[in-house]
């Protein structure tokens, strides 16, 4: 216990700390939880090699002996014993709750001036991602990603960038849940009336493409709400918005979220995979209920 008080007093960092299963953190809010988690396992660890030691010493100090009493010492009430099993129980909930408020209030923390706005909307059974800020030259509406049943909805996201989420519904509650994120949060209809809390804040430490779920059982095809988080490189990022906001000249309507991904591709090449114009995290689920076996890649199943 002293050493752990050591290293809480000593700001040691429990980042590095082992994980107890936590998952690794891709954002600075991921990371503040998993260190709460780490230091509290560690220190539930500690208490109980302290309550195994009392346990196992009263287990040999007390066994039966031979040529003993036949019952031990029949004894009642221990005041100070009684006390200090009831405070010490009691600090350390104590110190759990504070902890736990400190750290929810981290995660919870949303700065006035987020770097990137990004809109959310849930729907039955699909997602609906804008960029507040942004025009569509075919709609004269802000840029739009909406998923469809042959088609993962992407939502491109720059990577170090403090980003803000707004998240409506148009029907149900929902669950907007990226896994890992580690964090996710209902989607009502109408946040405004029913006053429900609808944005949340994060920074992406990492590029990669992460998988989405609706995490609010919502109907029938709650199941394939899927979604990918793509976060990429701020200059990926930037040629993105760019070009979904131009028009397409194969076309004639503005770039779609796989053509644009694929222009930016060629354009930066050290993109790569991260401009993969359809979802690499996830992939279309078979909307036949029929079905008998669950849903593969398109590629596994033989082509489209
Ligand atoms: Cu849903």
């Amino acid at each position: 216990m002293l050493g752990l008080g050591t290293l809480l007093l000593s700001g040691c960092s429990f980042a590095d700390w082992p994980r107890f299963g936590w998952p690794a953190a891709i954002t600075p809010q991921g990371r503040a939880m998993q260190e709460f988690w780490s230091a509290s396992a560690i220190a539930a660890l500690a208490i109980g090699v302290v309550v195994w030691g009392l346990m196992f010493w009263a287990f040999i100090v007390y066994r039966k002996k031979k040529g003993g009493p036949v019952y031990p010492k029949q004894t009642k009430e221990n005041l100070p014993l009684e006390i200090a099993y009831t405070v010490i129980p009691f600090v350390m909930v104590g110190v759990l709750f504070f902890f736990t408020v400190k750290t929810e209030n981290y995660v919870l923390d949303r700065s006035a001036n987020p770097d990137v706005e990004v809109s959310v909307t849930a729907f039955k059974w699909n997602w609906d991602f804008s960029y507040p800020g942004t025009r569509d030259p075919s709609t004269g509406q802000e840029v739009h990603t909406i998923g469809t049943s042959e088609e993962v909805p992407i939502l491109v996201v720059p990577v170090n960038k403090n980003i803000e989420y707004t998240l409506q519904s148009k029907d149900v509650i929902h669950s907007f849940w990226t896994i890992d994120f580690l964090f996710k949060r209902d989607v009502f209809p109408d946040p405004g009336a029913n006053q429900t809390e609808n944005k949340f804040q994060n920074t992406i430490e990492y590029a990669g493409a992460f998988v989405g779920r609706c995490a609010e059982l919502c109907g029938t095809y709650h199941s394939q709400m899927n979604f990918e988080v793509r976060a990429v490189p701020e200059d990926v990022y930037q040629a993105y918005i760019a070009t979904r906001q131009t028009v397409n000249p194969a076309t004639g309507l503005s770039y779609t979220t796989a053509d644009a991904l694929t222009k930016v591709g060629q354009e930066i090449s050290s993109c790569g995979e991260l401009c993969a114009p359809l979802a690499t995290s996830t992939y279309p689920f078979t909307t036949n209920r029929e079905a008998k076996s669950a849903s593969e890649p398109l590629a596994q199943a033989g082509g489209n």
